[in-house]
């Protein structure tokens, strides 16, 4: 067991829970079953674990060149060969059909099947990677479920039109869905178009953390990358609902990322801080969609004017309702309240400033913040116009430096189910936690102290989401199969089930993964 942490008896009784729960089983366990049908899985991306990232005529993505330039990545870490699943796809499936996973959720890479983008130049060795693993899944009992887009850009179109600023984007991006409907939609039944449009935007055109790697202009090009982004994803849609739908009989959908906002305080500018927290981070993204107008937050148009680009009519009725389904990754908490100078500086991801200034990137961590602090620089952030505050007393972290918070979870899910009431329901697509303590001898003695009861807490806030408070949740997809690449933390950060040893390329499922099995395998938590 690790150190007991200081924890306020109090207020953060889920907490203890957290601390004291590990493995030990209360000798009367509560249980808390799912709603029938309910989907379990887990879920992986194309950049983090295939590796052979030059092989079998596949073109380089934004992220292989980001990863390429030193100082991006923590220990200059890449996707050259990481997990190598591209080379062990067949072993990795029937682990996980060993670990009791019913559904899997993996997202295709554009530029291994596409190497220009173009879908006019295939390459069918990148096609034929897919096709094996769909059908290597459907023959182990597991349910595919892809992701069109996980990042990985391919690098031609950002060098012939910035890729996202431009709206050329929108037909390649649709053009790209639609072969992949052609190709893999007789077996794949569930899609997602974008995985987290706010990372793409905020990280790759806002603070530079991601690729494309860009920081320059965060007042517009956040809005200009996001702007086009659902614009691909509305037409990509549409194009599954009049040419496949009916005869595929799947659904199509976007997933979105969002920390829950909470207010620092009950005072109303606190309040207010927070609800444009909120605004800024899911909403963008979920109001032109679940909001009815196809239309941005009005917070967001207020603040930005001309800077946010409009929709029109035609784009509006687009977009309006274009998600068969409500799908979300979560992992934090964090606390807002009106905009303070001393804390305006924090109004960025918590790990970043570790991050920058570990890799001895100082000079990236300033240039992000200069349009935040230069009066005359338009930005996103100062936009948003809140502060984030500290974490309550007593708070634990995973090694993201992401608070552990399992109730924000359940308020999220009820803000997005009152606010939305997704048809087609909530798929949690992604939810779970970077912690070091993985050493073989650590495993061997099953000691995973820290996942076990992390998992617990949040799989119980859910099901009180469910059962108490009448959300329609229908999915839960833990992040990650296996240890992966963590984008800028390089293979530093382990989310896996299942561990990978990067020099071996071994892989050991974790005690979490053996826990995790019963939970899905009887659609029932113990507690
Ligand atoms: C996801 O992104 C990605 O889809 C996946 O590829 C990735 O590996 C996984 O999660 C784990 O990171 O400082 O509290 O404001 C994560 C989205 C965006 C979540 C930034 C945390 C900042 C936390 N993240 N956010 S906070």
């Amino acid at each position: 067991m690790p150190p007991k942490k200081r924890v306020s008896k109090k207020k953060h009784a889920v907490k203890k829970k957290i601390t004291k729960g590990g493995q030990a089983m209360a000798s009367n366990p509560q249980r808390f079953t799912f709603p029938k049908g309910f989907a379990w899985g887990c879920a992986t991306a194309s950049y983090q674990i295939e590796g052979a990232w030059d092989e079998d005529g596949k073109g380089p993505s934004i992220w292989d060149t980001f990863a390429h330039i030193l100082g991006n990545v923590v220990d200059g870490d890449n996707g050259d060969i990481v997990c190598d699943h591209y080379h062990r796809m067949e072993e990795d499936v029937k682990l996980m059909a060993d670990l009791g996973m019913k559904n899997y959720r993996f997202s295709l890479s554009w530029p291994r099947m596409f190497p220009t983008g173009d879908v006019k130049n295939v390459n069918m060795k990148g096609v034929d990677f897919y096709d094996r693993l769909i059908n290597e899944l459907l023959k182990n009992g597991i349910e595919p479920l892809a992701t069109l887009y996980h990042w990985d850009l391919p690098q031609a179109l950002q060098d012939k039109y910035g890729g996202m600023l431009s709206k050329e984007f929108v037909k390649d991006f649709t053009a790209y869905s639609e072969k992949c409907f052609e190709l893999f939609g007789d077996r794949v039944k569930q899609w997602i178009t974008f995985n987290e449009p706010s990372c793409i935007c905020v990280l790759g055109f806002g603070l530079g953390m991601h690729a494309p790697g860009r920081a320059n202009n965060p007042g517009t090009e956040v809005y200009l990358s996001s702007h086009h982004l659902l614009l691909a994803h509305a037409y990509s849609v549409e194009c599954y609902r009049k040419k496949f739908q009916k005869k595929q009989k799947g659904v199509i959908g976007i997933t979105l990322n969002a920390e829950w906002w909470e207010p620092v305080s009950s005072h109303a500018d606190d309040i207010n801080a927070s609800n444009r927290a909120m605004n800024f981070t899911l909403d963008f993204y979920a109001e032109p969609i679940w909001g009815g107008q196809g239309e941005y937050p009005k917070t967001m148009r207020d603040a930005a004017g001309s800077r946010l680009p409009a929709f029109s009519e035609k784009e509006k009725k687009l977009i309006n309702g274009s998600s068969d389904f409500f799908g979300l990754n979560h992992y934090s908490t964090r606390a807002a309240g009106r905009p303070s100078a001393t804390t305006a500086l924090q109004c960025l991801p918590r790990e970043i400033k570790s991050l920058w200034s570990g890799m001895g990137s100082a000079g990236k961590f300033f240039s992000a913040i200069k349009p935040m602090v230069n009066p005359f620089a338009a930005s996103y952030f100062k936009d948003m116009d809140i502060s984030p505050y500290p974490d309550p007393a007593g708070t634990e972290y995973t090694t993201m430096r992401w608070a552990i918070a399992p109730r924000g979870f359940r308020s999220l899910l009820n803000y997005i189910h009152n606010k939305y009431h997704p048809k087609g329901g909530i798929i949690i697509t992604e939810n779970g936690l970077a912690s070091q303590e993985d050493t073989k001898e650590a495993m061997e003695a099953d000691k995973d102290s820290i996942r076990i009861p992390f998992f617990k807490a949040y799989l119980r806030e859910m099901h009180n989401a469910i059962a108490v408070d009448g959300c329609d949740v229908r999915g839960y997809y833990a992040w990650s199969f296996m240890d992966n690449f963590e984008w800028s933390f390089g293979n530093s950060k382990r989310f896996g089930l299942v561990r990978v040893d990067y020099d071996t390329l071994e892989r050991t499922p974790k005690p979490v993964a053996h826990w995790y099995k019963g939970v899905m395998d009887n659609n029932t938590l113990l507690v």
